[in-house]
């Protein structure tokens, strides 16, 4: 009969959230503290100070239970809402040694996950859906969204401004970018590998001047109205895009300029080819004819204190290159508009066959776009681990609850985005077809550091002889023979069992 109202009583706390305020109130009436406290009045030889002594116990030991319970709940709560928003995403594997694997996770996204924001016949823009809206393990990102833009050779992208921030970094194409800003217009002859930053609010305008390589331009997006959430504002337009002057009353907009309604029908009513369309050579021409170079080429020769305009990646030395892979980074501390963001930008070239070193980000969060082509990722997380194994009984008095760690792993393929949250483990891994490229804004990059965790200046070679051997419980010189054997810094060579196996889904995953 007890077991079952104690069953009845966690059944009921699974339902009712109990806010810390009142959980000493919960805790006054738990059956189990009137039992411990009846012991501690009934316990022989206990003087009036031990027994309140113990009955003081009594409520920590309960207080701690609760506690734990609640934490409990609120972990079982994520997983369920993650479960929730897309069951089908959540197979989990097990494969034969017991090996903890999630395929599907909430840290990989494809492209059944953008959203189209534009689409015509020149070029389309997609944008991921909100990081929340696939789980809340995602909230240390919210306010950032990422997408792309993708238009054909002598594209014209309508003007329009964002209630957001943006970065724009070109991925393949020639965009000439012009930006109106609150006294001037500056336009700017981008190529590959150019960085540049657009203030919230600032109307911009596009055009893809090469002939015949399509524009392809990743965003990361940081709305400065409602958290994760932005919208495009056209002005000059018409009905599609729909200028936002539509938004005023005809009477309003006669006053406003100065000109008779029907005028002002015709002009705000004609477009309707919607926001990408072809410039002929010409247009194109006079579009670009008096920009400014590109990041490509003015940085860094003396211009880089001009803190708005473009820069170029690639115009730095490579932070790590040898013939497995190349990183190209640059820090907020170096260029004025990524502080502001506090973002960072690093693009990865992976050579066929290699790897990046297992590291993690010290506080940083990564959101990472796959540029081209393939390969896979792994990552350990404790925060998806399995039920079993986090709950541990209050009754066995056992404190550590030791989370599992899930591996977490993710085809990568042109156009598929990845989250890697501070502090989790990560490596990525090109096939054995193609170099794998990857453009990624780290954001939080303030105070940053990465960890590498294997290579030659991996965390563990940094250790005392001692504390490795307490640590591993085996002799230093055997960590040693682990930790120091790779001569490489941050590429490798790659496993050599997924070199040959492209194409098998089941390849990657143990
Ligand atoms: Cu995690």
């Amino acid at each position: 009969m007890a077991a079952f109202k104690l069953s009845l009583l966690i059944l009921l706390l699974l339902f009712v959230v109990v806010p810390s305020s009142s959980v000493d109130v919960s805790v006054q009436k738990d059956p189990e503290l009137k039992q411990c406290r009846h012991q501690c009045t009934h316990q022989t030889g206990f003087d009036e100070a031990q027994k309140s002594q113990c009955e003081q116990k009594c409520k920590e030991y309960i207080r701690d239970k609760r506690e734990q319970e609640r934490r409990e709940r609120g972990g079982r709560d994520e997983k369920e809402d993650e479960s929730h928003y897309n069951r089908k995403e959540r197979e989990e594997t097990r494969s034969g040694e017991g090996e903890r694997v999630t395929e599907r996770s909430p840290y990989v996204f494809e492209e059944e996950h953008f959203e189209t924001s534009i689409k015509t016949e020149e070029g389309r823009v997609h944008i991921l859906r909100k990081f929340t809206e696939k789980s809340k393990l995602l909230k240390g990102i919210e306010n950032y969204r990422v997408g792309f833009l993708e238009a054909n050779p002598s594209a014209f992208i309508a003007p329009v401004h964002l209630d957001a921030d943006c970065v724009f970094f070109v991925a393949t194409g020639k965009p000439t970018v012009t930006l109106l800003r609150e006294d001037k217009r500056e336009t700017f002859n981008l190529v590959q590998g150019d960085i540049l930053t657009i203030p919230a609010g600032t109307p911009v305008y596009i055009v893809n001047r090469d002939e015949n390589e399509k524009l392809f331009i990743v965003k990361l997006i940081n709305p400065v109205s409602l958290p994760g959430r932005f919208e495009p504002f056209y002005g000059a337009g018409g009905e599609t895009p729909e200028t936002f002057y539509r938004g005023f009353s005809w009477e309003v907009l006669s006053a406003a300029f100065k000109r008779e309604r029907d005028e002002l029908e015709r002009l705000f009513r004609q477009q309707k080819r919607g926001s990408i369309v072809k410039a002929s050579r010409q247009q194109v021409q006079e579009l670009s004819r008096h920009a400014e170079g590109g990041g490509g080429t003015v940085w860094p020769f003396g211009q880089e204190t001009r803190s708005s305009g473009p820069f170029n990646l690639f115009r730095k030395h490579a932070t790590q290159s040898n013939r497995f892979g190349r990183l190209y980074e640059a820090n907020p501390s170096d260029h004025k508009q990524l502080q502001d963001l506090d973002v960072m930008i690093t693009f990865a070239n992976i050579t066929q066959g290699a790897m990046a070193a297992p590291f993690y980000n010290s506080r940083a969060t990564k959101i990472a776009f796959v540029l081209d082509g393939e390969g896979y990722l792994e990552m350990a997380c404790p925060h998806i681990s399995s039920e079993q194994g986090r709950r541990g009984s209050p009754w066995q008095g056992e404190k550590e609850n030791r989370p599992e760690i899930q591996r977490v792993t993710g085809r990568l393929r042109r156009g598929v985005v990845f989250v890697v949250p501070a502090g989790h483990p990560v490596t990525t891994i090109a096939s054995g077809n193609n170099n794998l490229q990857i453009v990624c804004f780290v954001v939080n990059a303030e105070g940053n550091v990465r960890y590498p965790l294997a290579g030659k200046r991996n965390i563990v070679t940094e250790m005392e002889n001692v504390a490795k051997e307490l640590a591993f419980s085996v002799p230093a010189r055997e960590v040693d023979r682990v930790f120091k054997s790779q001569n490489e810094e941050f590429f490798f060579p790659g496993p050599r069992s997924t070199q040959q196996e492209e194409g098998g889904q089941r390849a990657y995953a143990s």
